[in-house]
C-alpha cells in the first residue's frame, strides 16, 4: 500500500512536471523588413508574396490577400527582446468597385507556416490594431497539408477597429491535430471593412508551442518507477 501510494505520488510529481513544461518560441514576425513606399497589392510596389520569420523559423503568406498592404508603424507590444516597433504588417480594404462598394479584402486571408516536430500546444499571439471603418470579423482556421483547413470555431475575431494596438491570443491548444506535425498552416481571414482605407495592423506575431516529453525525461521516469519497484 505504502509503496503504491509512492509509485502514485512519483507518476504525479512527474504528470505535473510534464503539464508546466514551458512553450517555446517557433517562430516570429516583427515585420520591419518591409518597405512599401505607397499601399500596393500583393506582389507589386514593394509588398512580398512571403514574409520569412524575423526569429525561429516559418513564412507568412500574403498570396490569399485581394486588397492592398502597407507598412504603417509598428509596436513593440509583444515583441521578442530586442526588436524595434518600426514597421507593420498593414492589412488595407483596397479600392472599392461599385454602389454600394464591394472591398475586395473582405473574405481574404493570409496565411502562416511552420513545423511543430517535437511539439505541441500552440499559441498565437500578436499585436494588433485597425481603423474605425477596418476590419471587425475574422475566423482561424488550421491545416496540415496546405490544402484542407478545418475552422477552429473556438477562436474569437481578433479583427479590431480600435486604433490602440493590443494584444490578440489565438490558443490552439485544444487542437492536437496540429501537434507534431512536420508543416502547420494557419489561415487568418479578414472581414467587415467598410471604406478603401480601412485596414487592420499586425505586428510581432509570435508562434510558441510546448517541447514533447523528451524520451530521455520518459526513461527518467521509468527509473524512478523501477527504484520504488525494486525497494518492494
Ligand atoms: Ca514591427
Ligand atoms: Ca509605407
Amino acid at each position: 500500500m505504502k509503496i503504491k501510494s509512492s509509485i502514485f505520488a512519483a507518476s504525479a510529481v512527474f504528470a505535473i512536471g510534464l503539464q508546466s513544461a514551458e512553450a517555446v518560441l517557433v517562430a516570429a514576425w516583427n515585420f520591419n523588413s518591409l518597405s512599401i513606399a505607397n499601399a500596393s497589392t500583393v506582389g507589386s510596389g514593394g509588398v512580398p508574396t512571403s514574409i520569412a520569420a524575423s526569429t525561429g523559423t516559418g513564412a507568412v503568406s500574403l498570396a490569399g490577400w485581394a486588397g492592398t498592404v502597407d507598412d504603417f508603424n509598428g509596436s513593440t507590444l509583444n515583441a521578442v527582446i530586442g526588436d524595434l516597433a518600426e514597421e507593420s504588417l498593414s492589412l488595407i480594404a483596397g479600392p472599392g468597385t461599385g454602389t454600394p462598394a464591394i472591398f475586395p479584402a473582405n473574405g481574404s486571408f493570409i496565411t502562416i507556416n511552420f513545423s511543430t516536430v517535437g511539439l505541441h500546444a500552440v499559441v498565437a499571439t500578436f499585436a494588433t490594431r485597425g481603423s474605425s471603418s477596418g476590419f471587425n470579423a475574422s475566423s482561424w482556421d488550421y491545416s496540415t497539408d496546405g490544402t484542407t483547413f478545418t475552422n477552429f470555431a473556438a477562436a474569437l475575431t481578433t479583427a479590431t477597429t480600435s486604433t490602440t494596438f493590443a494584444i490578440a491570443t489565438v490558443d490552439f491548444t485544444s487542437i492536437t491535430a496540429i501537434n507534431n506535425a512536420t508543416s502547420v498552416t494557419l489561415r487568418y481571414t479578414l472581414s467587415g471593412a467598410t471604406t478603401s482605407a480601412g485596414n487592420n495592423r499586425i505586428d510581432n506575431l509570435q508562434i510558441n508551442a510546448i517541447p514533447e516529453p523528451s524520451s530521455a525525461m520518459l526513461l527518467g521516469a521509468m527509473g524512478i518507477l523501477g527504484v520504488l519497484r525494486r525497494r518492494r
